[in-house]
């Protein structure tokens, strides 16, 4: 009987919870896209010899992905806004960042504070995931071929967390940790969307590693789509 009654009353609690997510405010959306003007810099070519694993993964040589430019667009740029009220609950679901063919795929990720941040590895070969945070707690994980993965979490806001291989010197990424969900990474058309955003105005910041950050004030209308477009120069 006890029984009976702490499912029903669950069971209210659950009904009572979706009722109150239920008349949510529609989010808006920001769109946008990052363009590089000019001459993109060559990408260096990446000489993975030292270890025939990686070499063996790119019949022809892999290229660095510190500035990716497609046909006037820029790509793994970080995006996302300063600063959004309330509290937004981390997912259950990582973010992950696979080691393949000895380079971090992606090469930029998001993750929210709290939420897992998952490195796996597709390479039968020994990597060792180095993060160089400094508001964070630095990791380092050893992954011998056989650990296919490894988690870890952040607890505090940081843009950006650098991530390197000790083992192979070419292997760099960066991780944006924010308080909110509202990230992304520009694709290989340079374009980026942010989805379910509250009404409000809001700082948008594009962050690349070799370029540096550019800024935009946007207003965000309840169940709107607003547009932030950015451009560098080579
Ligand atoms: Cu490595």
């Amino acid at each position: 009987m006890q029984t009976m009654s702490f499912i029903r009353s669950c069971g209210l609690a659950a009904a009572a919870m979706v009722a109150l997510a239920g008349p949510a405010m529609a989010g808006g959306t920001i769109t946008g896209k990052i363009k590089f003007d000019g001459t993109a810099p060559k990408r260096a070519t990446l000489d993975m010899a030292a270890d025939p694993v990686c070499a063996a993964a790119h019949p022809s040589p892999a290229l660095a992905d510190d500035v990716v430019v497609n046909d006037g667009a820029l790509q793994y740029a970080f995006v996302y806004l300063k600063s959004v009220p309330g509290t937004h609950a981390a997912p259950g679901e990582p973010s992950v960042i696979n080691q393949q063919g000895c380079q971090y795929i992606p090469h930029i990720a998001g993750v929210q504070i709290g939420q897992p941040m998952k490195f796996t590895n597709s390479d039968q070969t020994l990597h060792n995931v180095h993060g160089m945070p400094k508001v964070n707690t630095p990791f380092n994980f050893a992954m011998p071929k056989f650990v296919k993965q490894k988690e870890t979490k952040f607890t505090a806001e940081e843009l950006m967390v650098a991530v390197k291989c000790d083992v192979h010197p070419w292997m760099a990424g960066y991780i944006g940790v924010l308080p909110h969900p509202f990230f992304a990474v520009s694709g290989a058309d340079g374009s980026f969307k942010i989805e379910n955003i509250p009404a409000g105005e809001y700082d948008v910041v594009v962050w690349q590693e070799k370029l540096g950050a550019k800024e935009a004030k946007v207003k965000v209308d309840e169940g709107g789509s607003a547009t932030a477009d950015f451009n560098y120069a080579g």
